[in-house]
């Protein structure tokens, strides 16, 4: 047998293990000894069943996602499912771990499932672009009913086994060893005799389906698709399982699959999912990490609130300081009333809630966070009251803690020089609401030290963040960038086009919302303090301020919000300001395509990313994206920013630079050296 598959005959059950670490993915040097394996036990009379089961840390987690985009090898997963399924005696997948993807495919192939109760099922094809390839949209429907398989294959989340087994496609859940309650379920199936019936057989849910309702249900998650394609080719299988027969559905979907995988929507998936591993990646991973137990906050208002959860969420105690008893009380009870909201809600139990609010210790004295392993600090943006508390901090803290800043735009390397230990300090910078926002920016100042780096790395991957690592420059990688986005937000108003305008040329791009959507949903007041702070001016924005309009907390801003709606409707005076302006700048105003719209803020946005990579303020173009697609919205089919740089044709995003900054003049359009390299090459350099 190969390394990747080996079978041994536990008293007349063969069990057949896969061992491809790290996640046993089906690989061709998986496929092929598991189908001759299969196909030889099919006639052995020494074996009366078949239990599959994995090796390492989990069963299948899926087909080998490496391998998509190359040449097909055989046998393909269908083949071995097929297999599977005309086998005349009981087969057993024996699941720990995950079952995702064709892993879970492949234990549908089977006609029993049996689980470990921590072990997590799910079809999660959909986050790669895709939708499951192997038979998943006509067999999960056959087990759980159409509607509840919909659900499981549009949102790709995967289900704990309880409730796999209570939708009806996992047979039983064991606790303690697993491969011998597998085997001693498989000996009761063969004491009972059959007869086994394949999963394809079994029809009678589908046939009880209410077509109306799921064809009701698939247009609710269609119009939730915004633009993916492959929700709605999951839509259109499982519709298909339910009224084309058995066959004719499998090929179906299996064309569905092709399409997709040749895509550009699911390559761009594809790019992330690799993309946000990588980022995770740090030179010296054998470095030895700090001790990391206790977490101190400073700041209980909306983003120190927010970083302390996110900690009390992985599970870590947190020392939560505030100025007054008064702004505590208030900081602890905004974090208690959330989690209430989630209790609500029904996305976790009242007691898992108490847990974590017993997680918290409230304090007014900076001597309470001396026991703290990481002290973030998240108090008011401004380089002298930041430089005061790493003071204290400094006076305070235990030798070895990491100090950390939750800063947007200050300099890292000034706030650690305000300290004794600057190899301790760095920054963490994270996105409000930062308990739901997975992003996290980690900034490496000039003397962060590389193991308080590498633990602060493995620590955002414990809390459930996806982290890049980014150099000290104003706003870092994802606010430089928006500001490089946002650069000709107003000009564009000015020389004709309407917030609406604006904003639906980047809906329609894919993003959840336009910029001056976004705007009145922050609210514009906090652009203008900052502009303030900076000495700088916004002619239309800083108007709306000085009249009060900061967005929807104030019923108008860009636009107009009914009361208590978050609709927002365009607003004639708005509009009638913009043209005023215009005017008095002596401005015609024209029509303003929606390329033109991406063409000023997106090519701007790559090319800034461009000299962030030669600054070597980000390690990758794929840091970039992550950064883009995880905290910005940037829309996920097409990859972040510098990956959509490679579908738009870099020669053409250089080109229309070039035409922009030859208008306008702006620094913003000069392409940068490593874009035009970029251009060049097809490959972007780091
Ligand atoms: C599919 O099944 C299509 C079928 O329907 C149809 C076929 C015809 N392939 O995430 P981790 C690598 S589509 C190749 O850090 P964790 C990953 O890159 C697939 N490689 O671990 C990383 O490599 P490295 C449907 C894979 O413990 C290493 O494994 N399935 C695959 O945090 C460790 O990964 C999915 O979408 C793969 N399928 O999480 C599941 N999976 O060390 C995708 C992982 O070099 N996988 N790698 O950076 C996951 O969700 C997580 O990896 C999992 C473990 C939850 C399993």
């Amino acid at each position: 047998m190969s390394s990747s598959v080996s079978v041994a005959n536990e008293n007349g059950i063969a069990v057949v293990t896969i061992d491809n670490p790290p996640v046993n993915a089906l690989s061709f040097h998986v496929r092929k000894p598991l189908y001759e394996a299969l196909a030889a036990l099919r006639d052995d009379p020494a074996a009366s069943a078949i239990v599959i089961a994995c090796a390492g840390r989990t069963f299948v987690a899926g087909a080998d996602i490496t391998e998509f985009g190359k040449p097909l090898q055989h046998p393909e997963l269908r083949a071995i499912i097929a297999l599977l399924e005309t086998l005349p005696k009981p087969t057993v997948a024996a699941i720990h771990g995950t079952a995702l993807g064709g892993g879970l495919e492949l234990a549908l192939g089977c006609h029993f499932r049996v689980a470990d109760r921590s072990a997590k099922l799910g079809l999660p094809e959909v986050k790669l672009g895709l939708l499951p390839g192997g038979g998943g949209t006509v067999r999960l429907p056959r087990l759980v009913g159409a509607a509840k398989a919909l659900g499981m294959i549009v949102s790709g989340a995967p289900v704990s086994a309880d409730d796999a087994k209570a939708a009806g496609f996992v047979d039983a859940v064991f606790d303690g060893d697993l491969l011998a309650q597998a085997i001693r379920f498989a000996n009761e199936m063969v004491a009972q005799g059959g007869p086994f019936v394949p999963v394809r057989d079994r029809n009678d849910r589908l046939a009880a389906t209410d077509l109306a309702a799921f064809d009701a249900l698939a247009a609710e998650l269609a119009r939730k698709a915004r633009g993916l394609e492959a929700p709605l080719a999951c839509a259109e299988a499982v519709r298909n399982a339910i009224t084309l027969p058995f066959d004719e559905a499998l090929a179906a979907e299996r064309q569905l699959f092709l399409k997709l995988v040749s895509g550009d929507q699911s390559r761009a998936q594809r790019h992330l999912f690799f993309a946000e591993r990588e980022a995770a990646k740090l030179p010296g991973k054998d470095l030895q990490r700090r001790r990391i137990e206790r977490i101190g906050v400073i700041g209980a208002g909306t983003m120190g609130g927010g970083i302390a959860m996110a900690f009390a969420n992985g599970g870590l105690p947190v020392t939560l300081l505030e100025t007054s008893e008064e702004a505590l009380r208030r900081g602890l009870a905004t974090i208690d009333k959330n989690y209430a909201v989630s209790v609500s809600r029904g996305s976790l139990t009242d007691e898992a809630k108490q847990k974590r609010v017993g997680l918290f210790k409230g304090s007014t004295d900076y001597a309470d966070l001396a026991d703290c392993d990481l002290i973030i600090e998240a108090v008011f943006e401004d380089m002298a009251v930041k430089k005061e508390v790493f003071g204290k901090l400094d006076a305070i803290a235990r030798p070895g803690a990491i100090l950390a800043t939750n800063t947007s735009y200050l300099d890292v390397d000034a706030i650690a020089a305000s300290t004794s230990r600057p190899g301790d300090v760095l920054g963490m910078h994270f996105f409000s609401p930062a308990n739901v926002m997975k992003l996290l920016e980690i900034v490496r100042a000039e003397k962060t030290a590389p193991d308080a780096l590498a633990t602060v790395a493995d620590l955002a991957r414990r809390i459930g963040k996806v982290a890049v690592v980014v150099g000290v420059c104003r706003g870092f990688v994802g606010n430089r960038m928006l500001s490089a986005r946002g650069a000709e937000n107003e000009f564009l108003l000015l020389e004709g086009a309407t917030p609406h305008e604006v904003d639906k040329a980047f809906t329609d791009f894919g993003w959840p919302m336009g910029p001056f959507q976004m705007g009145d949903l922050a609210g514009l007041d906090i652009g203008w303090r900052n502009r303030k702070a900076r000495g700088l001016t916004a002619l239309i924005a800083d108007t709306l301020c000085e009249q009060g309009h900061f967005g929807q907390k104030t019923g108008r801003g860009w636009y107009r919000y009914e009361s208590g709606s978050r609709e927002p409707v365009a607003d004639p005076e708005v509009e009638a300001l913009i043209r005023a302006k215009a005017e008095e700048l002596g401005i015609t105003q024209r029509d303003i395509s929606a390329d033109e719209v991406i063409e000023r803020t997106l090519y701007p946005l790559v090319n800034e990313g461009a000299k962030i990579l030669e600054e070597g303020i980000a390690a990758r173009a794929s840091d970039i994206d992550v950064v883009w697609v995880n905290g910005y919205g940037f829309p996920i089919g097409k990859g972040g920013p510098m990956f959509w740089a490679g579908l738009e044709g870099g020669a053409k995003i250089v080109e229309r630079l070039e035409h922009w900054h030859g208008w306008t003049g702006r620094a913003i359009f000069e392409p940068a050296p490593a874009l035009r390299r970029f251009a060049e090459t097809g490959a972007w350099e780091s």
